[in-house]
């Protein structure tokens, strides 16, 4: 299990905040933090106008890569920030996102195939999320048609089935690890990926939420998450479940983590 580290997100006031102060020791220590936890990348998104956005962008990846260096996931829906921050990286960056919209799949993937990145992929086109999971994969097959025509190799997309939260979609979790599955057994080098928390959004208790849904999803083939790792309770959980299914060779990693205190 792979962890996307979610707290470098403009769309959170604390951040905003420091966005707009130049508070860098604010982001360099949310960096060191999410790095410290075992975050494999940190995503990154300046949640500003796109007139904005590409300055707010090298801010945070010159800040961020002053105390780390864990790759980066380049959040964002905008090719010319896009552009100007894969200048400013210095590895190559996971690219959040492409979907099945015509203008993302012209301007983005091309970004993506001439840089080598990872991408991810929305299981949704022009902003619409279709409801069922036959309906998913059909967007999907037509954004990895469109990858593997770029040249884009398969295990390179991590696609996002789309957790939409379950207070207003009673099947949302039951969609989003059906998605996982079909395209899993189509395309088996693809990995997979999701902002794990907007399944729980309107409910109490989130993190009680989330966790649950971590180890449902990865039974169905989830590999990573955008999440928050300094959630102990959900790298535990996260830990756990990669044990019991068969993925933690003579338990090295669990017993790891408990020695560390993990689950304490
Ligand atoms: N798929 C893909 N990318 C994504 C998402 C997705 N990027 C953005 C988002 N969804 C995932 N990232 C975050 C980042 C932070 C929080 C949630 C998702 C977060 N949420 C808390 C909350 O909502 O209560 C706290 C808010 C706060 O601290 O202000 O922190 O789905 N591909």
């Amino acid at each position: 299990m792979k962890i996307i580290g979610e707290k470098i997100n403009g769309t959170r006031k604390r951040v905003a905040q420091a966005i707009a102060e130049r508070d860098a020791e604010f982001i360099k220590e949310l960096a060191q933090k999410q790095a410290d936890a075992g975050s494999s990348w940190l995503d990154v998104n300046a949640g500003t106008h796109p007139e904005k956005e590409p300055d707010d962008l090298i801010w945070l990846i010159e800040n961020i890569q002053s105390v780390v260096d864990t790759p980066l996931c380049l959040d964002s829906a905008n090719p010319a920030a896009l552009n100007v921050a894969i200048k400013a990286v210095n590895k190559t960056p996971m690219i959040n996102s492409i979907s099945g919209e015509p203008d993302r799949l012209e301007k983005i993937l091309p970004i993506v195939a001439e840089h080598g990145c990872e991408v991810i992929a929305l299981a949704m086109d022009d902003k619409k999320i279709p409801e069922t999971f036959e309906k998913r994969m059909e967007v999907i097959e037509k954004v990895m048609e469109a990858t593997r025509t770029a040249g884009v190799a398969d295990n390179k997309v991590y696609v996002d089935p789309l957790a939409l939260t379950i207070a207003t979609m009673n099947q949302s979790a039951i969609i989003a690890c059906d998605t996982i599955r079909a395209v899993h057994a189509k395309y088996p080098e693809v990995h997979f990926t999701m902002g794990l928390s907007n399944i729980s959004f309107g409910l109490p208790a989130r993190k009680q939420i989330n966790r649950a849904f971590l180890i449902l999803a990865m039974q169905a083939g989830l590999d990573s998450a955008i999440m928050d790792p300094l959630d102990k309770e959900l790298v535990a959980a996260a830990i756990t479940a990669e044990l019991l299914l068969g993925q933690d060779k003579h338990c090295l990693n669990y017993v790891r983590a408990s020695r560390k205190g993990l689950f304490e």
